[in-house]
Order: C-alpha cells, then sequence, then structure tokens
C-alpha cells in the first residue's frame, strides 16, 4: 500500500483552506509514478469487471473525458494507490477533518483526437451528499499544461454554495447561475504540474480543464474522499445507487472505507 503519513506544510494547509484548491508536487516517486501507469494501462484496456465507463469512443462525452469509475475494485494494484492512506491523509490535513472515507476513484483521460475542454463546473453538486466538504485529489500521469488538458481554478469559489449542476457534454454557463456572482474567471489560477504531482480541490471550488491538442492521452487518476459521518442525501448516483441507503444514512461500509 502506499500508505506513509506525510505532513504537508502549514503555508499549503493554509493555502488550501483559503482558496479551496492547492498544488502538491511529487507525491509519487518515479518508480510509483511507472508502476501506477502500468495498472491504469491494464485498468483502461481491460473489458467487464467492476469498474464503470461512462462513455464509449465516439460518445460526446468521452471526447470530454474518457472516464472509468472505481478501478479500485477491478485491479488490485489500483486498489494499492487508492486505498493506501498516503492521500487520505494529505486530505485529513488540509481540511481539518477528524476521519476520511473514500467516496470513489475514476480514471481521467482526455483523450488526443477530437478534444472538449471539461467545462466549468462544481462537483459537490453531483454527489449524493448533505454535508459539504468532501474533495478531490487529482493526480497527474503526464506532464500536464494548457496544450494538453491542465486544470484550472477560480481562487475563493469554494466559499459558493446551492448551484445547480451543470452538463459536462452540453456546457451551461456556471458563472451565469444566480448566485455565482462572486466569481469570477478573470481571476483563475492555472495548474501546470509535472507527472507525480497532484491538486485537492474541494468539492464546490470551480475549475476547468483545458482540451488536449496533443497526439497523446492525458492520463490523471482522481480519488474523491468524503469527512468520515457525511451522509447520504437520497440522490441517485453510479456508487451509492442499489446499495439500500436512505436519505441521511451515514456513507460508510465496504465500498467507502476510512482511510485516515
Ligand atoms: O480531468 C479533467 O479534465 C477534469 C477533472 C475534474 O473535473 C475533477 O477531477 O473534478
Amino acid at each position: 500500500m502506499i500508505d506513509d503519513v506525510r505532513a504537508v506544510p502549514r503555508e499549503k494547509i493554509e493555502f488550501y483552506r483559503e482558496n479551496g484548491f492547492v498544488q502538491i508536487d511529487d507525491v509519487l516517486s518515479p518508480a510509483e509514478l511507472e508502476e501506477l501507469r502500468e495498472y491504469l494501462s491494464e485498468t483502461m484496456g481491460a473489458e467487464g469487471g467492476r469498474s464503470t465507463a461512462t462513455d464509449r469512443e465516439g460518445g460526446a462525452y468521452y471526447k470530454v473525458l474518457n472516464q472509468r469509475v472505481n478501478t479500485w475494485r477491478d485491479h488490485g494494484g489500483m486498489a494499492r494507490f487508492v486505498l493506501g492512506g498516503r492521500f487520505a491523509h494529505i486530505g485529513k490535513q488540509l481540511t481539518g477533518f477528524d476521519g476520511i472515507r473514500l467516496f470513489h476513484d475514476h480514471a481521467l483521460y482526455k483523450m488526443p483526437g477530437d478534444s472538449k475542454p471539461t467545462p466549468w463546473h462544481q462537483d459537490w453538486p453531483y454527489w449524493p451528499m448533505r454535508e459539504t466538504g468532501a474533495f478531490s485529489m487529482w493526480l497527474a500521469l503526464d506532464d500536464v499544461d494548457e496544450s494538453n488538458g491542465c486544470m484550472m481554478f477560480v481562487p475563493k469559489s469554494q466559499r459558493i454554495k446551492n448551484l445547480k449542476s451543470v452538463s459536462l457534454v452540453t456546457p451551461e454557463d456556471i458563472f451565469g447561475q444566480a448566485g455565482a456572482e462572486a466569481a469570477d474567471r478573470n481571476t483563475a489560477v492555472v495548474v501546470r504540474m509535472k507527472a507525480g504531482s497532484c491538486t485537492f480541490h474541494d468539492g464546490l471550488t470551480f475549475h476547468y480543464a483545458h482540451a488536449n491538442t496533443t497526439d497523446r492521452p492525458r492520463r490523471a487518476l482522481a480519488i474523491i474522499f468524503m469527512a468520515d459521518g457525511t451522509t447520504y442525501s437520497g440522490a441517485s448516483h453510479l456508487c451509492t445507487d442499489g446499495l439500500g441507503f436512505a436519505a441521511g444514512d451515514v456513507l460508510k461500509g465496504g465500498l467507502f472505507p476510512k482511510l485516515a
């Protein structure tokens, strides 16, 4: 397991709490990065299994993201990285939560060819949670910049609540929603990173990813974590449907393990 506990510098914690995102460099060693690339490639190429590919080649969503949810349920090597506590412990320090549970992971490839940007959105409105605070770790498996799908974040936009989810395929302008007036896209921070580095962002932080204009996939792994004690809202979601949760139940159990 990738489960060592790393101390996060105070200024990184303060930056996350103030701005709703932070960049953490070199969370994987070169050897770990190579190992994860191999597992990810095996997972993305596999048929069947317990993970879910959200679209097929040629589909509108696929042009935004070639995505596979819950790779850890398919591949022991992916589980080594996703369930290992390294990322969860960084998230625990950033958020200050008493405990951190896994919500899900997803492999996020931005494919070459007819690539579309990931439009500006917040993540939390897609998640079936009553409490805010859940967050994502987004790990670059390739060097990323504006040419192949690096992310941008609007600082302090995590303070904006009660917006509606936007479609990633036929994008609606989130900045035009009532309640979003305080978010200014002109303040967005472009986050270029080396492979093996990552960002953490709050589920409410406005973010965007550029289209991939190169001739190779942009590979990323994102892991979504939530505070221990987060409760189910009752909304439908791929990761909770059919599991018997009632609105108000704590999200826990074997598919949502406590990792930190
Ligand atoms: O990888 C991308 O293009 C977007 C990722 C994203 O929106 C997220 O991880 O929340």
